[in-house]
Order: structure tokens, then C-alpha cells, then sequence
């Protein structure tokens, strides 16, 4: 745990600058017609949930290298997931990955309370074997051409919804690896019904006050064809399925050059926008921190959020899911949730009414500079302030190094541990 002390100590060091440049931005705002305090209670409004295997060094399939202290299981796993949270306030929840994160189920509440942190959407695992498992699933799960490894998939999904239920979670995220590596390897019309069949087994488990989320990825692990491909077979499953079946979008999962800010508004107009996995790529399911590489099409996600704010039904979980290499993982989720949350408090300012305008008298160039103008405005006075305000650091990732909170773990967390997950 980070103590108050600390948060108190480094805050001091930025807060006489901070409130200057909160006055100066409250001034700019203004001129335009904008609160600032208003926008900092929206920003204080903000959440997004840290995915538990995101807290372990990732890697890649040459290598991992592991990181000093990291998490050993889950009870780890959600104390730094308290530390993200308590210097960012911006990450209240946590997703869980099963069966990685299995354990004893009043002890997880009990961790998480201490942290006062909740239990956003499961994630359920039928992409990799576990060691004490009947069927393999290297020939495919869901869609797999035996019924029995089928019916093992199903049972392991409804096991995530049984262990989630406890935990006080309400959605199971869905993804699955099963595909092909060849043309001709499997019939794609009959794979594909295999699995409605298996995803119609796992939606009448559902409690009623459920959902189940479909998450798409063009490719990887099966490189010639995917079961759940893009958001156009997603949608199809979650139409298919019924009210209780919605998409997930994951930024990394879509072809390059995809408008991913359109598919999120298609889905929200059909009622079938459920969740997000954020993170940020270059080249495909990169999993690299959120805004980093290009923070326009995050912002422009978020302007399509926003935009939709309002929409009957639209109740979405906001999660990261992401791979960390090179860097601290809790200082990258402290960050890609700032950046998240920046993007949202930046399409907040954007003013929709003067943009309608200039949409409807085709004035491109302005509708486009309007748009702009939110994206362009330095918003980090109002999500220091939002922080300060709640008890979290003017500058988390400056306060978490003087905790020294790495190395406390480090002595007590061995070198090389079973940090599962985050090799995906
Ligand atoms: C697949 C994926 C999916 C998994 C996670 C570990 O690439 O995005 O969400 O659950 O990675
Ligand atoms: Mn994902
Ligand atoms: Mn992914």
C-alpha cells in the first residue's frame, strides 16, 4: 500500500503549480462556456478496470523477461492493482482472468475490499491448456470438431460465471484462439455453427442480471482463418444469442486502417456495444500502453462515447487489457488509465452544438477544427485536480517511485515467479 504520508509529502511539491495552472485553464474554458469545475466532476466520474494479468511482465512467443517483485497470484496481483488505483483514482475495478486467477473466493473479496476495489467482467480461458485438463485444446475449443472438448469449453465458461457471480462481477468476456492455419484445414461454415451451439449453452447460464460479451480478433493465434474474426461476425453472435449478448471491442483486434471509432458507433446504434479492452498498437494485437502510439483515434473513440451519452441501455465496461515488456506494469496501467481518462474528459469539451452546425452545412474544414479543438486542449490540470481532490496523486507515477513500493515487493516476491497470464 502506498501510504497517505507520501501521497501527501509529493503532493505538496505540485500543488501551488497546479492550482496556477487550473486558474489559467479555468479562465481559457470559460471564455469558451465551459465550467471547469463541471468537467473535473466529470473526470472525478471516470473509471476503468485494470486487467489482473496486466499487473505481470508480459512477453512475446521468443521471450519473457521477467520483471523485479512481480505478483505471484492473484492476491498480489490485487494489491498493486490498490496501488494503481489508490495514487490514480481512476481504476476502481479489477477484470479477472480464469483460471489464472483462481483461489479461494472469500479471500479475493476480502483483498479486494481492503483496496476497495470490484470485480468488472470475466474473462474465461479455453485458448491454452491447463495441465490437469481431459481434451486439448489445440485443435480449437468452442468450435472444436469433438463434442466432449466442446462440452469441457462450455463447463469452463460457466465456471467463470458461477465463480464470478461470488465476486459480485456481471459479464464474461468470451474470447477464443480457435481457427485454422491452412485454407481447406477446417469447414468454416460448420466450425462456426459448433460454436453458436456452445455460446447458446453458455447464454442459458447466464443470471438474468448478466451479460456475456463477445470479443473479436482478426487473427493470432490461428493465422489463415478466425471463428470470431471481426465485429461483423461478433455482432452476428450477439444478435444471434439475444438481449444479453453484446461486443467487445478490443483496440488491438481489427485489421490495419480500420475506422474503429465507426465500428463503436454502428454498435452503440444497435444496442450491441457491451465493453472495451484498451490498449494501443502499431501493427496488430500489440497490447502496447493506451495513447501511446496514437492517442487522436483514442480521443476520437471517446468523442463517440461521449456523443452517445444518454443512448437508452448503453451500460459499458471500460477495461485495459494489456502487455507489458519493457516497463514497470503498474507504472504503464497508471498511465494508459490517465490516458484513457484524458481522452474522455478531451472529447467532453468538444461543442457538439456548433459541430452539428458545420456538419449540416457540409463545412468541412470547420466541423474537422471543431472536433480538433478538444483533442488539442491540455487537459492535465483538470485530471491532476480531479485527483487531488479524491485523495490520489497530482503525479502518480513521480509518488509511486518515491514510495519505493517495487522494492518493498521485490524482497518479499521472488525473482522469477509464475506470473501467469500476459504472455497473450
Ligand atoms: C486476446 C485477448 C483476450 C484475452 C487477453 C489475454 O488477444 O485480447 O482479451 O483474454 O488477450
Ligand atoms: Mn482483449
Ligand atoms: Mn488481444
Amino acid at each position: 500500500m502506498i501510504k497517505t504520508d507520501t501521497i501527501s509529502a509529493q503532493n505538496a511539491k505540485y500543488e501551488a503549480n497546479l492550482r496556477a495552472d487550473y486558474a489559467a485553464l479555468g479562465d481559457k474554458l470559460a471564455r469558451a462556456g465551459i465550467d471547469i469545475d463541471a468537467v473535473k466532476e466529470r473526470a472525478k466520474s471516470f473509471g476503468v478496470a485494470v486487467p489482473s494479468w496486466g499487473t505481470g511482465t508480459g512477453g512475446t512467443r521468443f521471450a519473457r523477461f521477467p520483471g523485479e517483485g512481480e505478483p505471484r497470484h492473484i492476491f498480489d496481483k490485487l494489491d498493486d492493482c490498490g496501488v494503481i488505483h489508490s495514487l490514480t483514482q481512476a481504476t476502481p475495478s479489477v477484470s479477472l482472468h480464469i483460471p489464472w486467477d483462481k483461489a479461494d473466493l472469500g479471500d479475493m473479496l476480502a483483498k479486494a475490499e481492503e483496496h476497495g476495489l470490484k470485480f468488472d467482467a470475466m474473462n474465461s480461458n479455453t485458448f491454452q491448456d491447463q495441465p490437469d485438463q481431459a481434451q486439448s485444446y489445440k485443435f480449437g475449443s468452442l468450435s472444436h470438431n469433438e463434442a466432449a472438448t466442446r462440452q469441457q469449453a462450455i463447463e469452463h465458461n460457466l465456471e467463470c460465471i458461477e465463480i464470478g457471480d461470488k465476486l459480485g462481477s456481471k459479464a464474461l468476456t468470451v474470447w477464443i484462439g480457435d481457427g485454422s492455419n491452412f485454407p481447406g484445414q477446417t469447414h468454416m461454415g460448420r466450425q462456426f455453427e459448433r460454436y453458436m451451439g456452445s455460446m447458446k449453452e453458455i447464454y442459458k447460464g447466464l443470471p438474468d442480471d448478466w451479460r456475456i460479451f463477445s470479443e473479436h480478433k482478426i487473427y493470432e493465434p490461428a493465422f489463415y482463418s478466425t471463428v470470431v474474426q471481426d465485429w461483423g461476425t461478433s455482432y452476428l453472435i450477439a444478435s444471434e444469442l439475444g438481449d444479453k449478448a453484446q461486443c467487445l471491442v478490443d483496440l488491438g483486434h481489427h485489421a490495419p486502417n480500420v475506422n474503429i471509432e465507426m465500428i463503436v458507433s454502428r454498435l452503440i446504434r444497435q444496442g450491441k456495444l457491451g465493453g472495451f479492452h484498451f490498449n494501443d498498437s502499431k501493427y496488430g494485437d500489440d497490447d502496447l500502453d493506451s495513447g501511446t502510439i496514437d492517442p487522436y483515434r483514442l480521443f476520437l473513440v471517446w468523442n463517440e462515447l461521449v456523443d452517445a451519452e444518454g443512448t437508452e441501455g448503453l451500460n459499458l465496461s471500460h477495461m485495459i487489457d494489456q502487455s507489458h515488456n519493457v516497463t514497470d506494469p503498474i507504472e504503464s496501467l497508471m498511465i494508459s488509465a490517465m490516458e484513457i481518462q484524458r481522452a474522455f474528459v478531451q472529447a467532453s469539451l468538444v461543442d457538439r452544438k456548433a459541430l452539428a452546425g458545420y456538419q449540416d452545412a457540409n463545412d468541412a474544414l470547420m466541423a474537422s477544427a471543431t472536433l480538433r479543438a478538444g483533442f488539442r486542449t491540455d487537459v492535465e490540470a483538470i485530471v491532476a485536480m480531479a485527483r487531488l481532490e479524491t485523495g490520489g496523486a497530482i503525479d502518480p507515477i513521480m509518488t509511486y517511485r518515491a514510495s519505493g513500493y517495487r522494492a518493498q515487493v521485490s524482497a518479499v516476491r521472488p525473482k522469477v515467479s509464475g506470473a501467469g497470464g500476459g504472455i497473450v
